[in-house]
């Protein structure tokens, strides 16, 4: 089976813990964020960062889309910014309402196997770093 370097980036408190630590996740929480392959970046009301490169496997997530009645940034606003980024993938989420929450890797996988493979680069673990 083939493993995946996954990168959770967001601030604190936007939930990277409860959208990764969902049993088939907890396995892969451990190694580094510059083996990542791809990235899901994860906000609240956060300012977002890319890498230095437009072909990266990359998708915005906004979280805690179960409180719509405290709900600051508009959908139509995350879809417009992932847009922005060279139309990245875009997803709300709820960790606490399991909405969406394993479709951000599913869509991750999906982008990382479209992607040519790299000569010459050996696969180890799989991993997912929070930060
Ligand atoms: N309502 C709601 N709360 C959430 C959601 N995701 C995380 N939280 C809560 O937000 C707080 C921070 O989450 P945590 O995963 O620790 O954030 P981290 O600092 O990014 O790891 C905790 O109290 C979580 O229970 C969500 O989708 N909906
Ligand atoms: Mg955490």
């Amino acid at each position: 089976m083939r493993e995946y370097k996954l990168v959770v980036l967001a601030s604190g408190g936007v939930g990277k813990s409860a959208l990764t630590v969902q049993e088939q996740f907890t396995a892969m929480r451990d190694l580094y964020m510059k083996n990542g392959q791809g990235f899901a970046l994860v906000y609240s009301i956060t300012i977002l960062r890319v890498k230095d490169t437009d072909d990266v496997p990359m998708i915005l997530v906004g979280n805690k889309c179960d409180l719509e009645d405290e709900r600051v940034v508009g959908k139509e606003q995350g879809q417009n910014l992932a847009r922005q980024w060279n139309n990245c993938a875009f997803l709300e989420s709820s960790a606490k309402s399991k909405i969406n929450v394993n479709e951000i890797f599913y869509d991750l996988v999906q982008q990382i196997n479209r992607k040519p493979p790299v000569p010459g680069k050996t696969r180890k673990k799989s991993s997912c770093q929070l930060l």
